[in-house]
């Protein structure tokens, strides 16, 4: 069709339109609703998903969506994108700037393009398969960090998992080990931070394929390292997920096997 863009800038065409509908919306405090206890739904996650949805069909009538709202719609391509439209939405409801919007687009199973828009601090991580990751349109790569002593890493929580997610044992045990754990809230963020060397790892359970679709592209074309929280492949359907600078990476995954275990370096403290 002609005036169609290639996959990466329609990807961060749509994202920026999409962010500075959702920047508008976090300053003038639209209100939410809740989805269940815990999950919270705005206004704006279904006016973003619509406009990226919208725009997706006009460029790309033939490909499949997968969008976390439900507007997507499975019809059988080889190419499929993987849509956020508001990644961080209990940040974003409580008025916390850590949120994003983000996209990736896969064809036959291979992530191929990826963005990340974070519209508070207007800084856009966009990867492409075999031509790196970007930050603002500068080359960004992994961290040099050797160690896990010496990381900072960061992990989250899905809303509807808390009582029974076991990551709470993790986050516990690498805090006590590390530079220290961060918990941002938006794991599209958390990737592009690790793809650009903020953070040294990231790993979390229970995520969606719509929240680290362009997270896991943007880490591996920043030179770092993606698999589950066993060292195994990572695809779409693995409940765990791990990202880091590829040097922690081995002794990560020997502290999470031991952890796994219920070797815990560090059992609950009394308190006094
Ligand atoms: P969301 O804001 O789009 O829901 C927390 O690190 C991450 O978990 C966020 O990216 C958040 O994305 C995601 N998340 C929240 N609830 C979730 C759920 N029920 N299932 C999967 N991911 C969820
Ligand atoms: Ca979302």
């Amino acid at each position: 069709m002609p005036g169609t863009p290639s996959y990466p800038d329609a990807a961060i065409e749509i994202s920026l339109a999409a962010g500075n509908l959702l920047r508008y919306h976090f300053e003038n405090r639209v209100g939410f609703e809740l989805k269940s206890e815990f999950d919270l739904v705005t206004e704006a996650d279904r006016a973003s998903e619509k406009l990226i949805i919208e725009r997706l069909r006009r460029y790309f009538p033939t490909h499949s969506i997968q969008a976390e709202e439900g507007g997507g719609q499975e019809i059988g391509s080889e190419y499929r994108w993987y849509v956020d439209p508001l990644d961080g939405t209990t940040n974003f409801a409580h008025g916390y700037p850590a949120w994003s919007v983000t996209m990736g687009l896969e064809k036959n199973g291979e992530m191929i393009a990826g963005v990340v828009f974070d519209p508070t601090r207007n800084e856009l991580f966009a990867a492409e398969k075999g031509a790196g990751a970007y930050l603002n349109g500068n080359r960004v790569h992994v961290s040099r960090v050797e160690t896990l002593a010496a990381s900072l890493s960061c992990t989250g929580f899905p809303n509807d998992s808390r009582k029974t997610n076991p990551n709470i044992h993790f986050y516990y045990q690498m805090a006590m080990e590390t530079h220290g754990v961060r918990r941002g809230g938006s794991a599209a963020i958390d990737m592009a931070y690790t793809a650009c060397g903020r953070l040294d790892a990231f790993w979390e359970i229970g995520l969606k394929p719509w929240d680290l679709a362009a997270g896991k592209l943007l880490v591996t074309e920043a030179g770092g390292a993606f698999s589950d929280m066993h060292g195994g492949a990572h695809s779409m359907k693995s409940p765990t997920m791990l990202a880091d600078n590829g040097l922690v990476h081995e002794e990560l995954l020997a502290r999470f096997a031991a952890i796994f275990r219920g070797e815990l370096r560090h059992p609950m403290p009394e308190i006094r």
